[in-house]
């Protein structure tokens, strides 16, 4: 794929997610290269930033079976937020600003200090100093939300919003258990279902940035990935409960 043919990807998913139209995946044309993808997600976040976005953290997308049976793809993938996508915990969300919007439960670290990801000695849980539960907004950009790995790691992961709760210090977040609840429908789980226990997703996440010079900076966050498949953001009220780190809710109307 030509460095032109990358920006013009890009610029279609950019147009499809503020036009609110979605696009077609590759599925069934030319399969999109994950290499091409990550050149894609680069430029797409690029254009967010030449319109005065800022980089506020990463998210690891599917890390627990539950995700990828839902979606159909078994590969860990990452994304970029920016301040754009912020939410409030318990503050409004204008649902006709997205596609088809799904709301999943995450786990949030905080990076504290500075990280090297090309330093084979960096452990990125000791580069942590908070955790707090989560809920992300995802909306592909992709009809129906049918895409190829390529497809979604070229959309930025589908990331499309972040609520964070209270943070607190960094403290054993394995086998908790989750809850997500929207108006209409409730999933629960276990952090268990996050590669075993949310930090081994740091470890995941440090191995896919030094491949993909993504850079990490302190004070950025990261969200783990789902540990259960999404559901469809409705008006009224989502929380999402993480026993030992509490609720973050979120408003949509
Ligand atoms: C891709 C995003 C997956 C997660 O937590 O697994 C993700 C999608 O399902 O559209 O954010
Ligand atoms: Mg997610």
């Amino acid at each position: 794929m030509s460095g032109h043919d990358r920006l013009h990807l890009a610029r279609r998913l950019d147009t499809a997610q503020r036009d609110r139209s979605p696009i077609p995946g590759s599925a069934g044309t030319h399969p999109l290269g994950i290499d091409d993808a990550y050149a894609v997600q680069d430029a797409l976040v690029g254009l967010r930033q030449a319109r005065g976005e800022r980089l506020t953290g990463l998210k690891l997308g599917f890390t627990s079976k539950a995700k990828m049976a839902q979606m159909g793809v078994s590969e860990i993938i990452v994304g970029r937020l920016t301040d754009a996508m912020r939410i409030g915990d318990g503050a409004e969300l204008d649902l006709s600003h997205f596609i088809h919007p799904r709301a999943e439960p995450e786990v949030a670290f905080r990076l504290s200090g500075h990280v090297d990801p090309d330093d084979p000695s960096t452990d990125l849980a000791c580069c942590v100093d908070a955790v707090a539960p989560a809920i992300e907004v995802i909306d592909s950009r992709y009809q129906d939300f049918r895409f190829t790995v390529g497809d979604v790691v070229a959309d930025n992961t589908s990331a499309a919003g972040y609520a964070v709760g209270t943070w607190r210090p960094l403290s054993d977040v394995a086998n908790k258990a989750v809850r997500l609840r929207t108006p209409h429908r409730e999933v629960a789980g276990s952090t268990a279902a996050i590669l075993g226990a949310p930090l081994a997703a740091l470890h995941a996440l440090l191995g896919i940035c030094r491949r993909r010079h993504i850079p990490l900076a302190p004070g950025q966050i990261v969200l783990a990935g789902a540990a259960t498949a999404a559901l469809p953001l409705t008006a009224g009220v989502t929380a999402c409960h993480i026993a030992g780190l509490g609720t973050v809710t979120l408003k949509g109307r």
